[in-house]
């Protein structure tokens, strides 16, 4: 007899740069194991593979790389796990994404000299998000958070583009969420959207991204 284990969701959070992505991927990733349900925690980029290690150095400007490169770079960093992603949702993990491919797009394609339709190629075959929650923020307030300025591509205007470019991707599984609410009250709210997530997607195949 075939064993047809039910697999984990692929949950990603989005954002602008200080939207409070990183501290709910963990508060979620948290939640959902007090529920006794399996879940970990992935961030792109990931800094500690070797291709990480080199965008770590563009990020904190230590070096310089071509737009189009660093790009490639970033998707490059995702294909590194893509493996490890399918092997733990195929194993019945939910995976917590701290950024995915739309960040990829939607930073590089706020350069402007870089095509929207080019960023989205590579992106093109990873695993399909099951759900993408969208922490939307006014950029007034990101820019008072502590950290922001240190790193490459930390300024109002270029934020601005950025948060403009997500609107793009207002599609069925991609919702926008009030990150400016109560910490704790946000991630009850995430928290209900993913565990209906979990349950509505045990039983399904695990798609491949189209940008
Ligand atoms: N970033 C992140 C990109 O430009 N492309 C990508 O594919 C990803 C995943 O890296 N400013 C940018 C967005 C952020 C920066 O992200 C570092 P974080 O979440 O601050 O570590």
């Amino acid at each position: 007899m075939t064993k047809t284990a039910m697999r984990g969701a692929l949950i990603v959070l989005e954002g602008c740069d200080r939207s409070g992505k990183t501290t709910q991927s963990s508060k979620l990733v948290e939640a959902l194991n007090n529920l006794k349900i399996p879940a970990k925690k992935i961030s792109f980029p990931d800094r500690s593979t070797p291709i990480g290690s080199i965008i770590n150095d563009y990020l904190s400007k230590k070096i310089d790389l071509p737009d189009k490169s660093v790009h490639l770079l970033f998707s490059a960093n995702r294909w590194e796990l893509e493996p490890e992603i399918r092997k733990q949702i195929e194993a019945g993990v939910t995976l917590i994404v701290d950024r995915y491919s739309y960040s990829g797009v939607v930073f590089t394609s706020a350069k402007q000299s870089i095509d929207f339709e080019w960023c989205c190629g590579p992106e093109n075959g990873l695993p399909k998000p099951d759900l993408v929650m969208f922490l939307k923020l006014p950029i007034s307030d990101i820019i008072k958070r502590s950290g922001f300025g240190d790193e490459r591509y930390e300024n109002i205007e270029f934020q601005n583009k950025v948060d403009k470019n997500y609107e793009k991707f207002k599609t069925d599984n991609f919702i926008e969420v009030d990150a400016a609410q109560d910490i704790s009250v946000l991630t009850k709210n995430l928290l209900e959207q993913v565990v209906k997530t979990i349950d509505s997607v045990k039983n399904q195949k695990l798609d491949k991204l189209v940008l």
